[in-house]
């Protein structure tokens, strides 16, 4: 197949997993040629169709596997990067419905969101901090496509990083206010702690993780934009998701956030 064939096609396929939830086996057996740039370009091609057959909007990005034992988790050697549409956003105290969810999971995050666009020749940690408006507790509820979560990294990217809906608290908080490499964290299900962490879990430093795809953005001649929300990637790892579930996040100096889950 050319090129411009299998990205229509991965794209495709995706998409169709997603709006009718079925799993789908993943693709680099199928194309040996699909690498991180060809994966990249299936996603940019998949958001497309999102936000034409959606009428969705970018309302910000996301990280994924930012962190070294997820990364050997999932037998992978780089974070990845995805964006956030509009229509995955989920609101706090409104019951999240399973029904849409191939086999969801859902991790513990810090949004961070932007009133100056990103730019620069070599963005740094100062930079992303410079450019946040405020930083609130978030979950994502991550998605995969992949039949039982078993991907590469290649795949992975092509299925926007497995983002399926996001969910950030309405209260604000400074940059400034809170060490984000101390600050801590603790996730519960279901009343009991099943995670505990702190912000240095996410490449060292939150904004670090931001500050790396802000560059790999950059190659791709694309940015973060103001009031774009960027999920930093997990403090802990991904729990599975059954109706009845209810999962909340606290950090320390920045609040909590809460999730039910219903049939
Ligand atoms: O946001 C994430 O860390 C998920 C990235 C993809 C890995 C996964 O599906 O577990
Ligand atoms: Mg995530």
């Amino acid at each position: 197949m050319i090129e411009t064939d299998v990205i229509g096609h991965i794209a495709d396929e995706l998409y169709n997993a997603e709006t009718n939830a079925y799993e789908v086996d993943k693709f680099v057996d199928q194309f040996p040629e699909l690498d991180v740039e060809l994966a990249y370009h299936i996603q940019d091609r998949l958001i497309e169709m999102k936000c034409n057959k959606e009428n969705a909007k970018i309302s910000g990005r996301k990280l994924g596997l930012t962190s070294k034992s997820k990364q050997e988790m999932m037998g992978v050697h780089e974070p990845s990067y995805g964006v956030l549409l509009d229509n995955m956003q989920l609101f706090e105290g409104d019951p999240i419905s399973t029904k849409p969810f191939i086999h969801a999971k859902v991790e513990p995050e810090i949004a961070f969101v932007f009133d100056k666009e990103v730019s620069g020749d070599h963005i740094t940690v100062a930079d992303i901090l410079d450019a946040t408006a405020y930083i609130t507790p978030a979950m994502e509820i991550i998605d995969s496509r992949y039949r039982n979560f078993d991907f590469t990294l290649p795949d992975v990217v092509a299925d926007n990083s497995s983002s399926s809906r996001y969910l950030i608290s309405e209260r604000f908080y400074q940059v400034n206010d809170v060490d984000l490499r101390l600050m801590g964290m603790v996730f519960k299900k279901n009343g009991e702690i099943v995670a505990t962490s702190a912000g240095a879990a996410v490449m060292g430093h939150p904004a670090r993780a931001i500050a790396w795809m802000a560059n790999k953005l950059k190659e791709r001649n694309q940015r973060i934009q103001p009031g774009e929300v960027v999920l930093s990637g997990a403090l802990a790892k991904a729990f599975a998701i059954e109706p009845g579930d209810h999962f909340s996040v606290s950090f320390d100096g920045i609040g909590a956030l809460e999730a039910a889950f219903i049939e």
